[in-house]
């Protein structure tokens, strides 16, 4: 991408109303705009960032084997009356009447309407187990939206639902989750510690938040040290063996959000095992047996011919709301850094001289190989000033820069910087494109 042709609205000032840091660096990058309170656009940098995320969470579903399908946002209010959530659900339900005056709502969740999509579809055991997700925008009429798309009103949402035919079967459906849950944030550079959790209106009592670690998480959490650092499963982890063991060395040591927290068992730890933090909630699942497909006839013929009423579990990862976990966990004094797997771009490459004859074609050549080794460019072929380009580089934190001056041009050579480390080094046009074509980086 050309960025004299590209659309990336950036702020220098620093925007008064953001509290926390990623909330700021997404404004001032021009990641997102506020469109109403806690809704927002989502610019084209943003969007593309928001697609990595996306497609990392739906991988490791896809590898865990839950099955993608795509429900509406807008639902009909029946469904709610069928499980009572429908006045249980509150102020927080955005509430709609269509032109022949029904009542719908904007999906805040989908366990109705998934447990609906099951009982017409579903009849036998021989069908189970299944898991069902989308990834589909939701709305919550939040007292307090804040700190940007971290707690949004209108939010993006990966939410699955899993269907068994016993609790025992329900629980394997929960840990293959719970294992896709750790290999989801850990590709994205995050450290995330599960912890029991309350189940609010969702219901059930079984129960993990997925909690990153940071100063400004809107959460008071408590865990033992050794879940910070606990290595997690491969990618050639196999979901249908032995689930148990990864998840039962996380389940047996303490770990738990504040409304779970037992402060008496906590300080049995040793001291330098103690920690107490804030974290941001970034996934949220839970089990919660037939709550949901008792009040609405979710049946399959058993074995045995009987009708047996499913056991389920639903899975939440808040997809926006990572992007400014990730953010929190990753930037400094200049900007953002993003973590490769979902950095909007894969290379920076500025022009310094544009308009040079030399350094412009030179820039031309590296781009047109880089885009031919699939790697994302953003070429700043702009007459920006030097270090105004330098600034905008760093601020939207893509993680390599080649830098082309005319000095170097003439010489035969080009700058790449590693923007985490600020590490610079000296190369021939060629050993470059060689490097990062070759992923080598
Ligand atoms: C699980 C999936 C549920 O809704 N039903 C379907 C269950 N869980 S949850 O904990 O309420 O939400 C799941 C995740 O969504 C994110 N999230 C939010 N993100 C941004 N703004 C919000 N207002 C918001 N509310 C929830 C969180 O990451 C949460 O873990």
């Amino acid at each position: 991408m050309r960025l004299s042709r590209y659309y990336m609205p950036l702020m220098r000032e620093t925007p008064a109303e953001a509290q926390i840091v990623s909330h700021r660096l997404m404004l001032r990058a021009g990641l997102i705009r506020q469109m109403s309170a806690g809704i927002y656009a989502w610019l084209p940098l943003g969007k593309r960032v928001l697609a990595k995320i996306e497609q990392i969470v739906r991988e490791e579903q896809n590898r865990a084997g839950a099955v993608e399908v795509l429900m509406p946002t807008i639902q009909s209010a029946d469904l709610w009356r069928e499980s009572g959530r429908y006045d249980a659900y509150g102020a927080e339900m955005l509430r709609i009447k269509d032109r022949h005056d029904r009542e719908m709502l904007y999906g805040p969740t989908n366990e109705e309407m998934i447990t609906d999509i099951f009982r017409s579809t579903v009849k036998s055991y021989r069908q189970l187990p299944l898991n069902l997700y989308h990834i589909q925008w939701k709305f919550r009429d939040e007292v307090r939206p804040r700190f940007g798309i971290m707690r949004g009103r209108e939010f993006l949402m990966k939410d699955a639902y899993s269907f068994d035919l016993s609790a025992e079967d329900a629980r394997k459906s929960y840990r293959k989750m719970f294992i896709a849950y750790l290999r989801t944030f850990a590709r994205m550079g995050l450290k995330s510690v599960p912890m029991r959790a309350d189940t609010g209106p969702i219901g059930g009592d079984l129960s993990h938040e997925f909690i990153i670690l940071a100063e400004t998480g809107e959460s008071q959490v408590f865990c033992h040290r050794d879940l910070i650092e606990m290595p997690v499963p491969g990618e050639d982890f196999d979901f249908d063996g032995d689930t148990e063991s990864v998840v039962n060395q996380r389940t047996s040591l303490y770990a738990a959000t504040e409304e779970m927290h037992n402060a008496e068992a906590f300080a049995a730890l040793p001291d330098d095992k103690q920690v107490s933090a804030r974290g941001i909630e970034v996934g949220h699942i839970f089990y919660f047996g037939t709550k949901y497909s008792k009040a609405m006839g979710a049946k399959v013929a058993g074995p045995d011919g009987t009708d047996v009423t499913v056991e389920m579990g639903s899975y939440g990862v808040g997809v926006s709301r990572l992007m400014g976990a990730i953010i929190e966990a990753n930037h400094d004094e200049n900007g953002i850094i993003w973590p490769d797997s979902v950095a909007p771009f894969d290379v920076g490459l500025i022009d310094l001289k544009p308009g040079d004859p030399v350094t412009g074609e030179l820039c031309a050549r590296i781009y047109r190989d880089l885009t031919q080794a699939k790697l994302d460019v953003l070429y700043d072929d702009t007459e920006e000033r030097t270090g105004a380009k330098f600034a905008s580089m760093d601020l939207i934190g893509v993680p390599w820069q080649i830098i082309v001056g005319p000095k170097g041009a003439t010489k035969g050579v080009v700058e790449i910087k590693n923007r985490r480390t600020g590490e610079r080094a000296e190369m021939t046009p060629e050993a470059a494109i060689a490097r990062f074509a070759a992923k080598d980086m």
